[in-house]
């Protein structure tokens, strides 16, 4: 039995459907750190989040204006496209619902470009970028995010491979046409959903 099957097989011991482990994907308790470049110095008091693009105004907001907005939890499997899958994370942010509702989206906007620290950027179409348990994580089990993890704010989208949940978020862009962000520029694929194994470039 190889490693992949093994790895599988403890699932229906642990109590977890199998079908949650996506193909091609091994369970770890771990949890990995990946990421482009260094840990950004992050200073709270400079810190913006700023959506700009195909809405009707730009808007910045100030670290203490984000934080007074609700907040709410959600537990998700996270799949990452190095292979490991960690089930039931806890995070606890503001959604992505929440910041949309307070902005005017042009009715071309069919897109999200989610912006960080270091230029980095991820693309995403806007339904998902919505989708119910997509949040803004201020925190990861109760407890700020890790700087490595993304502290203070990192987007979680579960449904798609986790370098979609870009770390050290800083705002997003709208636009109307898809663009690739930094890992798709890399040979990632666009859309990245881990139970069709949309790994890289050419997966369909
Ligand atoms: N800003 C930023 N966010 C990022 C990345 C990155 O390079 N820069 N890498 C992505 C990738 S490829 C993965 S797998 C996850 C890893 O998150 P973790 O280090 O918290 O496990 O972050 C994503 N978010
Ligand atoms: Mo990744």
């Amino acid at each position: 039995m190889s490693f992949f099957e093994r790895n599988r097989a403890q699932l229906a011991e642990l109590g977890i459907d199998p079908a949650r482990l996506p193909p091609g994907q091994y369970h770890t308790e771990r949890f990995p750190v990946l990421h482009a470049g260094s840990v950004p110095d992050v200073d709270l008091d400079e810190w913006d989040f700023v959506v700009d693009g195909l809405v009707e105004e730009r808007l910045a907001w100030s670290w203490d204006d984000m934080v007074a907005m609700a907040t709410s939890d959600v537990v998700a499997d996270i799949h990452c496209v190095t292979k490991w899958t960690k089930f039931d994370t806890r995070w606890t942010g503001i959604p992505t619902r929440q910041v949309w509702n307070q902005i005017a989206p042009s009715p071309d906007a069919r897109f999200v470009i989610v912006n960080a620290y270091h230029g980095f950027t991820a693309n995403l179409p806007v339904e998902d970028f919505l989708s119910e348990d997509a949040l803004f994580a201020t925190h990861f089990d109760g407890e700020p995010l890790e700087p490595e993890h993304g502290y203070p704010m990192r987007l979680v989208v579960p449904h798609l491979y986790f370098w979609k949940s870009v770390k050290w978020v800083r705002g997003f862009t709208l636009v109307a046409e898809d663009q690739p962000g930094f890992w798709e520029r890399n040979g990632y694929h666009m859309y990245g959903d881990p139970f069709k194994q949309q790994r890289y470039w050419g997966d369909t």
